[in-house]
């Protein structure tokens, strides 16, 4: 059994090829809520969509978010009325949001609702979101104002001075059904390559992930977001930074170390394998730049031998 803890994007590609390598029914991917907001009365999950949709085949390959072929009429319509249209939902992907918005509204939790998508859509990895309480990631800015996540990413597209992040609810947030047991009872732990901060940070920030992950260290490997210092999409570098990281490999060894055991770094960091392994963890080199399926399935195939000396 495999459990990935997951946030958007780079974790898509990496669950794509890990389902290339290993029986998609043997994965459970844990996944960010944080960046969860509502629009247009619609409850849009982000990040659970990213995965679904690439795991289903159906991603917009060029965004790595949305639905490949959509079209935007709802949006157009949207922007005759004067509506909000920043956030851009094409007409197939407001489909899912209307259909968890209503099963929300029927009192069905985020898992049930996240089960009964996957399904839909033929996903036989086990997705579960870290939580059916809201977990909210708010962003504080250097102005001094507080935004929420897709304000931050979207409408201000991540190029603003941030002073502080919280996760908003996370106290009271209760782990989804079945995560501390995915976490228990993985024989690997994989993080995905995706932002430590806003990405993992809000999933590590619910109750009850930490203990059980720093009991599981041994078996969590991560694969590092960051390549030759720079993230390879959207802001986990900067804001690496403005937590007071280093936003290299090194700072990542350093962010994760209390939890994790084996961080997968690209060859193009070879040299600083030393130095993260300084940070007391262990350190793998391998190709992480997933530019097709093919090297996303490689990448998982190193992952998933990251521990084989043993450890496992
Ligand atoms: N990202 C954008 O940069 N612009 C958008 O208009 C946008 C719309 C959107 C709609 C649905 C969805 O599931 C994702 C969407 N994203 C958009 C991506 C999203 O903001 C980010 O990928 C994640 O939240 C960060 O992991």
């Amino acid at each position: 059994m495999i459990t990935a803890l997951a946030g958007g994007v780079g974790a898509a590609r990496l669950l794509e090829g890990m389902v290339e390598v290993v029986d998609a029914a043997t994965i459970t991917a844990v996944v960010n809520v944080g960046d969860d907001t509502r629009l247009h009365g619609l409850h849009i999950s982000p990040d659970l969509d990213t995965v679904l949709y690439t795991l289903a085949g159906l991603s917009d390959r060029g965004t790595g978010w949305g639905l490949a072929g959509e079209s935007w009429t709802v949006m157009a319509e949207l922007e005759r009325l004067g509506g909000e249209t920043w956030f851009r939902l094409g007409d197939r992907d407001l489909a899912t949001h209307c259909y968890r918005t209503h099963r929300l509204d029927q009192g069905a939790t985020l898992s049930e609702v996240t089960a009964e998508l996957a399904r839909a859509r033929g996903v036989q990895v086990r997705l579960l979101p870290v939580s059916d309480d809201p977990v909210r990631t708010h962003l504080r800015l250097a102005s001094g104002h507080e935004v929420p996540f897709q304000e931050y990413f979207v409408r201000l597209r991540h190029d603003v001075a941030v002073a502080a992040v919280r996760f908003a609810g996370a106290d009271q947030a209760r782990p989804a059904p079945g995560v501390l047991e995915a976490v228990d009872d993985a024989e690997v732990v994989v993080v995905c390559p995706s932002n430590p901060v806003v990405s993992i940070g809000p999933v590590v920030a619910v109750p009850g992930l930490l203990d059980h992950l720093r009991r599981r260290r041994d078996v969590v490997v991560a694969v590092s977001p960051i390549v030759a210092g720079a993230a390879i999409k959207g802001p986990a570098a900067r804001l690496m930074a403005e937590s007071g990281f280093e936003p290299s490999v090194v700072g990542v060894a350093r962010w994760y170390a209390p939890w994790v055991s084996t961080l997968v770094v690209d060859r193009a960091d070879e040299a600083l394998a030393p130095a993260v392994e300084a940070e007391g963890v262990r350190c793998v080199v391998a190709d992480t730049v997933m530019s097709d399926v093919r090297r996303a399935a490689e990448l998982s195939r190193a992952v998933l031998g990251a521990l084989g000396d043993g450890r496992r």
